[in-house]
Parts: C-alpha cells; structure tokens; sequence
C-alpha cells in the first residue's frame, strides 16, 4: 500500500469528522463577547420584598401588587445610576433565574422599565407565586442576585352572580 492510498483514507476521515466537529463547537463568530458591562453587586444591606400581597393571602378578582425595595433605589431601564435598579415580577416561575443573562421577557416575567414599584394583575383561579428580582440597566441580575421571598397567594373563583338563575 502506497501513500496515496493512505491519503485517502485521512481525507474521507476528515470529511466525515468535519460536520460533527462544526455541530460541536459554535463558529468562532457566534463566541464573540457582548458588549455588555459587568454585572453590579447589590448594596450589601438591600432587601427587596413584596408588601402586598403577603403570603398565603386569598384574593378575590384583580389585584395590585406593591414592591417594596430597601437601601438601594429604582430608576430606569437602561440606567446605569449607581446603587439603582429596576423590578421584575416572576409569576409562577418554577425554573431558576439564570444569574447572568437578561431576564426573559413574557408574561411570566414582567419588567418594570419605567421604575414602577406597583402593578395591577388579573390571574385565574387557583394558587400562584410571585417573587420580585431587581434588574440592572441591561435586565440582568445583580451579583449575588437580589431577589424577593416567594409569596403564594389563592385566587379565588369569581363570586357566583346572584342574577344567574332569574326567570327567564
Ligand atoms: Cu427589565
């Protein structure tokens, strides 16, 4: 057996190993870093809370939920004033929050931009939770994270119109 064929035989290795190698790596591109500044530390003496409604509370219809936030102050979205942030409301977020990226924005994941310390919520029936994280200028987290306690609350059923069973 001659070099070429032993050639060959590194090249078909290469081609079939290529497409797996690319699968497994991203394209150097992609890794480039974001723009992004480093994530702030919290006031070491912050503390972030719900003020309404507290937990095991058992609500009837819409409701407003307070923010409370201590030592530190609220500003706007895209700020960068110092020891300031702005809240998030997670409602019913079962999965942990990822430390380092934005938080997502849906509506299990309400930003407060504006730096609204209330909100109004109309959830159906049934047990929920709600916990607050502030977020920096870039909706991430801070380092450690600043987050509220989980408040469980009840949504009661609608109250049955008395109306319903008049005479047709
Ligand atoms: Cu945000």
């Amino acid at each position: 057996m001659g070099r070429s064929a032993s050639s060959i035989i590194l090249a078909l290795g290469l081609v079939s190993l290529f497409p797996i190698g690319a699968l497994a790596q991203p394209a150097p591109e992609q890794q480039a870093p974001k723009p992004a500044t480093p994530q702030k530390a919290p006031a070491p003496d912050a503390r972030l809370y719900i003020i309404y409604p507290w937990d095991g509370a058992q609500i009837r219809g819409e409701f407003w939920v307070r923010f409370g936030l201590r030592n530190m102050g609220v500003t706007q979205a895209g700020s960068s004033a110092p020891n300031a942030g702005h809240h998030h409301l997670l409602v019913d977020v079962t999965d942990a929050i990822d430390p380092e990226e934005p938080l997502p924005t849906d509506n299990q994941h309400l930003h407060f931009g504006a730096g609204q310390t209330e909100a109004r919520l109309e959830l159906p029936p049934g047990k929920h939770t709600l916990q607050l994280v502030l977020g920096d200028a870039e909706h991430r987290p801070f380092k450690p994270m600043l987050l509220s306690k989980k408040v469980t609350i009840t949504v009661l059923p609608s109250a049955p119109a008395k109306t319903s069973k008049k005479k047709q």
